[in-house]
């Protein structure tokens, strides 16, 4: 079983994705996920000048082995951009050899651990009033979890508020904070973090307020916090038992997570912007976060992340696997499969993809009752629609950026 045909499909329908489309010589094909927000054509030429050339003819079957290849071969190691690259080859490939097996990929990788998966939306206003509206709306869709994010007095547009109101009066519909048609250039945004860190506790306490202490809650710091800023807002907010506290400082400096733990028994997911088990391997052997946040798109593939996933659960750290609408179909149904397998599944994020992205990429996953499981179609259970691919161009798009008052640029 050689592969014989290899195709990059970039196509942008609510927003853009990079795909990777491997058939073999018997006539099966394999996707994979090579999105990479606001840099997709920089894997998109990873994809097509160095490693699709390296694939024809391999024996599909031999994942690990071309994993091994293409990571040790590329001699410059691990990056958003290589790892997202062999992420796609490695989806693909676990794609075709569980179409091979005639089972859904999630039994090649030990059979279900778990009836499903539990998953959590994002919720989130410019008002508390607002906010409730969209947490009503996303109890209605079945959501038991729910994101919190919302607007800060002063600040005139933050990350993860969404721009259209979702509550029930606008019939909860779906938004989508970082849509494909965002421009030409970086869009600017505001921040200050201690109207941000005066205003989060409060909204966590009236959100417990009108809902109850049953509801799981997140949120996301989106890296923006100095440790001792995230520690404050771990402590602050420990009377409200959030399920998790994410991204609360950039976490390149593992130094960083200590501080944070020392102060603050709210649990810490981090890891979005990781790309490989080196990232986690203080983070993970020192106990200093509680779920692994990296999808399988930017982490290497199932075979890396799966590898990742192992080595955590020693410490009782478990998934936490990154879904919003910049994964693709294709890599949300990975990290079901794989999420489905693994013992040490926490939580799985899910944004609903919208009707244009759900027509070019036709899935089998079931969604019910807050729960996602990946379906029994044999592989990972997606299928590209070419003719509806056909229909959305790139579009050049950018993730925002923040500067604070005074000019200076800040994490986003
Ligand atoms: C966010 C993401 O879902 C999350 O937790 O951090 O929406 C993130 O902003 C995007 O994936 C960036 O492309
Ligand atoms: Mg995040």
């Amino acid at each position: 079983m050689f592969i014989d045909k290899a195709e990059v499909i970039v196509t942008s329908p609510d927003r853009n994705f990079v795909t990777l489309k491997l058939t073999t010589d018997d006539g099966l094909s394999g996707l994979g996920d090579a999105t990479l927000n606001g840099r997709e054509m920089a894997v998109v030429a990873y994809l097509k000048d160095h490693i699709v050339p390296l694939l024809m003819r391999r024996d599909a079957s031999c994942i690990n082995d071309t994993w091994q290849f293409l990571y040790r071969s590329a001699y410059w190691r691990r990056g958003p951009v290589t790892m997202a690259a062999i992420a796609a080859v490695d989806m693909a490939l676990w794609d075709i050899k569980a179409k091979a097996a005639g089972m859904p990929l999630y039994q090649l990788l030990g059979g279900a651990s778990r009836k499903g998966l539990l998953a959590y939306g994002h919720a989130s206003g410019k008002s508390i009033e607002e906010l409730f509206d969209s947490v009503r709306a996303h109890q209605q869709q079945g959501y038991k979890a729910i994101r919190i994010q919302t607007g800060v007095p002063g600040l005139a547009s933050i990350y993860g508020v969404a721009s259209n109101k979702t509550g029930a009066g606008n019939q909860g519909k779906r938004y989508d904070y970082e849509p494909a048609q965002r421009g030409a250039y970086p869009a600017e945004e505001d921040w200050d973090t201690r109207a941000y860190l005066r205003h989060v506790p409060t909204v966590f306490e009236a959100v417990r307020n009108e809902f109850g202490p049953e509801l799981v809650l997140l949120h996301d710091g989106h890296h923006r916090m100095t440790p001792i800023q995230a520690a404050q807002l771990g402590k602050s907010v420990e009377p409200y038992d959030l399920f998790w506290l994410e991204d609360c400082t950039p976490a390149e400096n593992p130094e960083a997570l200590r501080w944070v733990r020392r102060h603050t028994t709210t649990p810490l997911a981090i890891g979005e912007i990781f790309n490989s088990i080196w990232d986690y391997q203080t983070i993970i052997s020192e106990q200093l976060i509680d779920y692994v946040r990296s999808a399988v798109t930017h982490t290497g593939g199932i075979t890396h992340l799966k590898k990742i996933l192992d080595y955590a659960a020693q410490y009782q750290i478990k998934s936490g696997m990154h879904g919003p609408t910049d994964i693709s179909p294709v890599g949300m149904a990975a990290a079901m499969h794989l999420g489905l397998a693994i013992h040490n599944f926490g939580i799985q994020e899910y944004m609903a993809h919208g009707e244009k992205t759900n027509q070019v990429f036709e899935q089998s996953f079931r969604w019910e009752a807050g729960m996602l499981h990946p379906g029994e179609k044999p592989g990972l259970g997606v299928e590209l629609n070419h003719d509806e691919a056909g229909k959305y161009p790139y579009e050049q798009a950018y993730l925002p950026y923040n500067r604070l008052a005074d000019g200076t640029v800040h994490d986003w």
